[in-house]
């Protein structure tokens, strides 16, 4: 079975990725130890706050302990597919606070054996191109199928505006009411790559709940598709027809991205245009792609049922054949290691910004970048030389 594999190399990354591991020192701690990180603790075992965290975290701490569960009771109802444990678990692993994340890792990792068993579609497009209403519309049509769904977003607007959370709850009236979905808006957060990578993982604990059908919602704008794209195993693109944008986009990199390209809108008066943009898209792929590398081009309305189906039945003919020829085994090896190295960066970026003693020489050496005293790459390596410094004499006392 290739999906068992797959799940295999998501647990590969158990052994490769630190802060994966990190968790599983600290084997079935006292509550105090989830609380706080372990360094939390004093010599005598008690607790002291961090300095580093926001005194708003213990607040924030009493609300969210009552719905802690132990991580067996709370693991086996998720694999039950209780609704509640898994968004509470969403929860979980979007918190920020250090503790929070280990507790996270901890049921992630009881739940990986159980994931990996899902096809899982972004969908990207400009604002408005019409993704919540088809993924809706989707959805549904899946669900009659008999699959589970699940609806996640990768959206750096939604930490801005919170726009999309309401957007969503009210396009996707088929999916909110339907007991075999499950929608939940974009994780906020300020690191575009940690709100993807908490995505990623929301993605893992959907499929332990049993949804088989993973619906990745994004903005096309910038490296939030690149993240969608490195989680899912197949990405759509939704634009739209007559905006004067066919030929825009029609470039390497983004193009490259796209598993299928639906002009969506093609009713009423926009029917004709959405025809045309998909002349006009298929001509201008074969210039850049091999005869069987272009992506299908389809005009597709979300209103229309018939449409929605012929869109269903492009998609599962790719995870058939992606399955088949081992290129979503592949794919998601590869995505393995994007994420690795994402966390990398992430774990990098925490550690510096971790380090009080280096604030306000990072300060410095900012403002020196603006006035053009010293390039952006000297003032990095100066950082990265003080930083390792510390971490000298860290080891030396
Ligand atoms: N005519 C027509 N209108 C559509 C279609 N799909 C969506 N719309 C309309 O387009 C508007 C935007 O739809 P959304 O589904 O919210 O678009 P979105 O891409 O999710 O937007 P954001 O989440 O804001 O990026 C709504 O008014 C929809 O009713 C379609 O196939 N045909
Ligand atoms: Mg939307």
């Amino acid at each position: 079975m290739k999906l068992s594999t797959a799940s295999d190399a998501d647990s590969s990354v158990l052994n490769t990725c630190p802060s994966f591991r990190r968790a599983f020192f600290v084997a079935r701690p006292p509550e105090i130890a989830y609380l706080y990180p372990k360094k939390a603790l004093d010599r005598s075992g008690q607790s002291k706050k961090p300095a580093h965290l926001h005194p708003g975290i213990g607040k924030k701490y009493a609300s969210f302990k009552k719905e802690w569960l132990p991580p067996d009771e709370w693991a086996s109802r998720i694999l039950r597919g209780d609704k509640t444990a898994l968004s509470r678990a969403i929860t979980l692993v979007e918190s920020t606070v250090p503790a929070h994340a280990r507790l996270a890792e901890e049921l992630i990792r009881r739940l990986l054996p159980h994931s990996g068993k899902s096809f899982r579609i972004g969908i990207t497009g400009v604002p408005g191109a019409g993704k919540s209403t088809f993924i809706d519309r989707l959805g549904d049509a899946y669900i009659r199928r008999g699959h589970k769904v699940a609806v996640l977003a990768v959206d750096p607007s939604s930490a801005k505006y919170k726009g999309s959370i309401l957007g969503d709850k009210t396009r996707m009236t088929r999916l909110m009411q339907a007991d075999n979905a499950f929608i939940r808006p974009s994780p906020s957060g300020n690191v575009p790559g940690g709100v993807a990578r908490k995505t990623r993982e929301a993605v893992l604990l959907c499929e332990a709940a049993g949804y088989d059908r993973i619906l990745v919602e994004t903005v096309g704008v910038g490296q939030s598709e690149v993240y969608a794209h490195s989680m899912t195993d197949m990405f759509v693109l939704l634009k739209l027809p007559g905006a004067g944008d066919e030929l825009q986009g029609i470039k390497r990199g983004i193009m490259e991205l796209a598993d299928l390209i639906l002009i969506n809108k093609a009713d009423g008066e926009m029917a004709e245009s959405a025809r045309r943009a998909v002349q006009t898209f298929r001509t201008a792929l074969s210039y850049f792609y091999p005869p069987d590398r272009i992506p299908p081009v389809e005009a597709v309305s979300s209103f229309s049922d018939r449409d929605i189906h012929k869109a269903l039945e492009l998609m599962e003919d790719f995870y058939t054949r992606a399955r088949r020829t081992g290129t979503l085994d592949r794919r998601r090896r590869e995505q393995q290691t994007f994420w690795m190295d994402e966390t990398l960066r992430d774990l990098f970026e925490n550690r510096l910004r971790n380090r009080p003693e280096l604030a306000e020489y990072r300060t410095s050496l900012e403002q020196a970048v603006k006035r053009l005293e010293i390039t952006p790459f000297e003032a990095a390596e100066k950082l990265w030389e003080r930083f390792i410094t510390l971490l000298r004499n860290d080891s030396d006392s």
